[in-house]
């Protein structure tokens, strides 16, 4: 079994999918100008001062009852393989482990210029002061800015996720995809590949369809919908 997740995994966390992630203190800002290298090198303060702010409200959420329900379900199936677009760690905090982040992760900056980690892990981060850019530290190594770890657009993703990632989705029986707009490639052919290689795929959304054979679809909020879906299958979620 694999499991596949976007945004909407943890929007019942109150983290703010990307279609919506600009609320509040962003709303003029399109998410995907921002997550690029060049929006990084045009205004790192901005770019850093967004991650932060998102990573603060991870870091403020709680994993819910679909993050929870992911976990549980690990337990049921014989093998299950997670793998998540997110860059926030709910996944892990609600006991799943093995979490594939196909495009990394916010709580692994690494230097733009030398790729070093940091040794200490970041600070809790500030609500930035007028909300909006905050200077990225430094790299003991080399001096250059700090950058999150996640992937951005024109990036390539990490090539060991992917291929575990496509390999799962060849070989299982049944993928889940839970809270994807399915819009962002490579990561999006995941639901395509586990079908024509004739697996059942269950998609997980309030705006969920379902129209050929082997697919369905659970349209409501994966909160609501995974409990019951492992209610109805294990007798309790
Ligand atoms: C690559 C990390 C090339 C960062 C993300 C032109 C120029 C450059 C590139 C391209 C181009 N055209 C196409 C591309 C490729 C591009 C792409 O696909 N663009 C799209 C926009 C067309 N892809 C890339 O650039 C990728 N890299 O192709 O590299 C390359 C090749 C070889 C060598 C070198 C380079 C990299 C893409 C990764 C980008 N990084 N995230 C960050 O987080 O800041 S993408 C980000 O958006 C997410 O990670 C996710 O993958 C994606 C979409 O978000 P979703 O998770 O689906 O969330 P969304 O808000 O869209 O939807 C939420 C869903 O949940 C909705 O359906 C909603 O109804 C539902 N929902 C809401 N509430 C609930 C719910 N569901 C359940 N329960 C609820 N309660
Ligand atoms: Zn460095």
């Amino acid at each position: 079994m694999v499991v596949f997740t976007g945004a909407g995994v943890s929007a019942e966390s109150g983290i703010p999918t990307f279609r919506d992630s600009l609320t509040g203190l962003w709303e003029r800002f399109d998410a995907a100008s921002l997550a690029t290298p060049d929006a990084f090198r045009l205004d790192p303060a901005l770019v850093w001062g967004w991650y932060e702010w998102r990573r603060m409200k991870v870091l403020q959420a709680l994993p819910n009852p679909a993050h929870r329900a992911i976990a549980a379900l690990a337990g049921h199936v014989p093998r299950l393989t997670l793998v998540t677009q997110n860059v926030d760690d709910l996944h892990e905090r609600a006991g799943s482990t093995e979490v594939i982040h196909l495009h990394g992760s916010l709580h692994q900056p690494r230097c733009f210029s030398c790729a070093r980690a940091p040794d200490a892990p970041l600070e809790t981060p500030v609500e930035p002061e007028g909300g909006r850019r905050l200077e990225p530290p430094r790299c003991v190594q080399c001096g250059g800015q700090l950058r999150p770890g996640v992937v951005w657009f024109g990036e390539s993703l990490p090539s060991n996720a992917l291929e575990v990632a496509f390999a799962a989705a060849k070989e299982c029986d049944l993928l889940l995809s839970v809270g994807t707009s399915g819009m962002v490639f490579p990561a999006a052919q995941m639901p395509g590949l586990a079908w024509e290689a004739g697996a059942v795929v269950v998609h997980v959304n309030p705006q969920a369809q379902a129209d050929r054979e082997r697919e369905y679809a659970l349209a409501g909020p994966a909160g609501e919908q995974l409990p019951a879906l492992l209610e109805l299958a294990f007798g309790r979620a």
